[in-house]
C-alpha cells in the first residue's frame, strides 16, 4: 500500500491503518515542500510526523513533534533574541540536527530519511517525494512568505492573492519513490490539504501518469464547503477553486478510481463525483479518536478488493 501524506489529516489515516496493517507493508510517500531551515537546522516536519508516528512518539495532541518533549533550547535562543518560526522541540532538534549533518555529508534527503528511520526500528517505507528542494511560497499582500511563515507566524490570517511551488520546475520525482510506485498497485491520497500537502507531490513530473495506471483512493478533506483543519480552503479559493469536496475531486478526477467524502457533507451531490467516471462513497472521515481512524482505514480497505 502506498499512501501519499502530508500535514495531520493523512497521518490520522495511517495510524487507523497501523491497526490493521502491519509497518512493512506500507509506504509512505511524504510532502517535502514545507521543509524549512531555521538556525542552520533543515526541518522536514511532513517527514518527522509520520517517522515518529510509526517510531511510536508522535504527540497525537497536536499530530506534529515528539510527544512529552522539552523546549530548553528554543526557550534559550528566544531569551538569546533568536526567534525562530517553529517552536522545535530539543528531541525533534535533534532528530533534525542529525539529518542536517547527513544531507551536508552528501546524503540525498530520501537517505538521510532512510536511516533516521532505521535508527528508530521503522519498518514501513518513508520516502520524501523528491530529493530536490521544493517550497510552498505564499503571496499575500504584504509580500511572499515561506507556508510556515504564513500558517505559524502569522496564524494563516493574511489574505492569499497565490502561492507557487518554488523550484518545482527542476525537481524530480524520489527514484525510491518511482521504485515503490512500480511495486505497488494500490494508492491512497489522504485527506491532507490538495494544495500545500498533497499539491507539491502532484505537481511532480511523471507522478500523475503512474497513478493513472494504478488504484487510487482519493479521501478529501473537506466537509461542506470548509476543510477540516488548516488554510486549505483559502488556499484553494486563491487559485479559484471550489472550496468544496467536488472541487477536490476536479483535481485529483484524471487520476483517481474512488472518491471518499465525508457522511456529514450537505453540499456535496455524489451524482457530480460519477459524472467525473469515480465512484463516490461517503464515510465518516472525522478521525477523532483512535477507533475512528481504524474504522474509517477499516472501509477504505474494503474499497480496494
Ligand atoms: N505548527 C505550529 O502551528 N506551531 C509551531 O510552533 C510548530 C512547530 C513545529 C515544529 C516541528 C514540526 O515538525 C512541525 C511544527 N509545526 C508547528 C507544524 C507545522 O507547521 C505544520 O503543521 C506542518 O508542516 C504540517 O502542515
Amino acid at each position: 500500500m502506498i499512501i501519499l501524506s502530508g500535514g495531520t489529516g493523512t497521518p490520522k489515516l495511517i495510524d487507523g491503518l497501523r491497526q490493521l496493517l502491519p509497518d512493512e507493508e506500507m509506504t509512505v510517500i511524504v510532502n517535502t515542500g514545507e521543509d524549512i531551515w531555521s538556525s542552520e537546522v533543515f526541518i522536514s516536519p511532513d517527514i518527522d510526523t509520520v517517522l515518529y508516528l510509526f517510531a511510536g512518539i508522535l504527540d497525537k495532541n497536536k499530530w506534529w513533534s515528539i510527544t512529552g518533549d522539552t523546549y530548553n533550547t528554543y526557550n534559550q535562543m528566544k531569551e538569546l533574541g533568536r526567534f525562530e518560526i517553529l517552536m522545535l522541540g530539543d528531541r525533534d532538534r535533534a532528530v533534525n540536527l542529525v539529518r542536517t549533518d547527513m544531507l551536508k555529508k552528501g546524503l540525498t534527503l530520501t537517505e538521510a530519511t532512510a536511516e533516521i528511520s532505521e535508527s528508530f526500528g521503522i519498518r514501513a517505507g518513508i520516502i520524501p517525494m523528491s530529493d530536490d528542494v521544493v517550497t510552498s511560497m505564499i503571496e499575500t499582500p504584504g509580500g511572499q512568505m515561506h507556508f510556515q511563515e504564513f500558517w505559524v507566524t502569522h496564524k494563516g490570517m493574511p489574505d492569499v492573492l497565490s502561492f507557487e511551488y518554488r523550484g518545482i520546475g527542476e525537481a524530480r520525482l524520489s527514484p525510491a519513490a518511482k521504485e515503490a510506485l512500480e511495486k505497488d498497485d494500490c494508492v491512497i491520497i489522504g485527506p491532507s490539504n490538495p494544495m500545500t500537502s498533497i499539491g507539491p507531490i502532484l505537481a511532480l513530473p511523471e507522478i500523475k501518469e503512474i497513478l493513472k495506471t494504478k488504484k487510487v483512493i482519493a479521501v478529501s478533506p473537506i466537509i461542506g464547503k470548509e476543510a477540516v483543519s488548516g488554510p486549505a480552503g483559502k488556499l484553494m479559493a486563491a487559485k479559484g477553486l471550489d472550496v468544496s469536496s467536488k472541487g477536490v475531486a476536479e483535481l485529483y478526477k484524471d487520476f483517481i478510481d474512488i472518491f471518499v467524502y465525508d457522511i456529514r457533507d450537505g453540499v456535496l451531490n455524489p451524482e457530480e463525483i460519477e459524472k467525473m467516471g469515480i465512484k463516490a462513497v461517503a464515510l465518516d472521515t472525522m478521525m477523532t479518536d483512535e477507533e475512528k481512524r481504524m474504522n474509517l482505514a477499516k472501509e477504505i480497505l474494503m474499497l480496494f478488493r
